[in-house]
């Protein structure tokens, strides 16, 4: 605590602390609640910004503190009440930064929003809310003036993903090529149907959007009545095609099962989940959509269970060094899981289709 506290001193907060403890269950970055003695104080959230997985720790912050602050500026603008509660507050450190380097680690603090909750798993009324949230926030970043950097290069390019695993194919490194070959096949001849988002990246057929890049639905904060608030744990926001948070969000909630249920059967596309997340991404987020965009929505749904697919698979061949892993197949079940979603996903697509166009009408 005494460290912490010296950490905490080295921002712009005057009121005097009670305590710090741990919060929440991230994996990536360590979460502390700054509890703030004076009761008519907010109380604050401290992070250790993990910066083995963030190497760019500046360029992320900066991305923040633009999405911030423009989102702030939007809601102002709308006349919304309890902005606080809608967007990140970031406390400055007494250099000015939004975040402090102690030699070691680097640290960042925000306002904790209090009265609210996180959920790890959907239903449909849910979903449609996550819709709404991350359409929302889309669509709110969509004429942001300023440039975005991209915390993790190629994140979500499929064309560099494709690279990664034809580089872990040669290089062999764990030994394990001769077992994954058909699987290997099935992935390389897919592949480049799939890779024509590239293409329609660089002929200008799709925009670059900001997008949030981690879609998950435990980024979404609902407050205790289960009201969407907004979305949280903005690191890998960055500049993006429309299908990151739409694609990538149907790929973990809309799964029957968890991405590494060994159990293929159990693999399948919810179209409940689906259908509710569709209607509340598009309500907010076709103001600013393209006519191709929306009719590709269908084709983002598909792409990520197979990027997801091809990174596993090439973590596999390198010896699991990206994933943690609890046994030795763990991401070759991985691979084989978001493979069979993205099948299941597949044979949905003309029922995405005549659903997104009926929702349209
Ligand atoms: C990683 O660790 P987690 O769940 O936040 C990965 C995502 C993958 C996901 C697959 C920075 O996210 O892109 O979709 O695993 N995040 C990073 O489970 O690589
Ligand atoms: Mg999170």
């Amino acid at each position: 605590m005494k460290d912490l506290l010296h950490i905490v001193s080295e921002f712009c907060i005057s009121h005097k602390v009670r305590s710090i403890i741990p919060l929440g269950n991230g994996l990536i970055n360590d979460t502390f609640l700054v509890n703030i003695i004076e009761p008519d104080s907010p109380d604050y959230v401290l992070q250790r910004i993990n910066h083995h997985v963030f190497q760019d720790v500046e360029l992320l912050q900066d991305n923040i503190e633009k999405v911030t602050h423009h989102i702030r500026l939007k809601l102002t603008e709308q006349g919304a009440n309890d902005i606080d509660c809608k967007v990140l507050t970031l406390i400055p450190t007494r250099e000015g930064k939004t975040y402090y380097f102690d030699g070691e680690s680097y640290w960042r603090i925000t306002v904790f929003i209090p009265r609210t909750q996180t959920l790890d798993v959907v239903n449909a009324q849910t979903a449609e809310s996550a819709g709404e949230a991350f359409g929302r926030f889309e669509s709110m970043l969509a004429d942001i003036p300023y440039p975005l950097g991209e915390p993790i290069p190629h994140f979500h390019d499929l064309e560099f993903r494709l690279k990664q695993l034809d580089d872990a194919m040669r290089e062999n490194k764990a030994g394990r090529r001769e077992q994954v070959k058909d699987l290997c096949q099935y992935v390389v001849e897919t592949g480049p149907s799939l890779a024509a988002a590239n293409e329609w990246l660089r002929n200008g057929l799709l925009p670059t959007r900001i997008c949030h890049c981690d879609p998950k639905v435990n980024n979404v904060l609902f407050d205790e009545d289960g009201k969407v608030l907004c979305v949280i744990d903005l690191d890998t926001v960055m500049p993006s095609y429309i299908f990151s948070d739409y694609g990538d969000f149907l790929r973990t909630a809309a799964n029957f099962t968890s991405e590494d249920d060994p159990d293929e059967t159990k693999v399948g596309f919810n179209m409940e989940v689906f259908k509710a997340f569709t209607k509340g991404y598009l309500r907010e987020a076709k103001v600013f959509l393209t006519d191709f965009e929306i009719s590709k929505l269908p084709f983002g749904a598909s792409l990520f269970p197979f990027m997801q697919s091809v990174r596993f698979l090439t973590d596999y061949l390198n010896g699991d060094t990206y994933y943690k892993t609890a046994y030795e197949s763990h991401n070759l079940v991985r691979t084989k899981n978001q493979l069979a979603l993205y099948e299941s996903v597949c044979r949905h697509k003309q029922e995405m289709e005549s659903f997104i166009k009926g929702l349209l009408k």
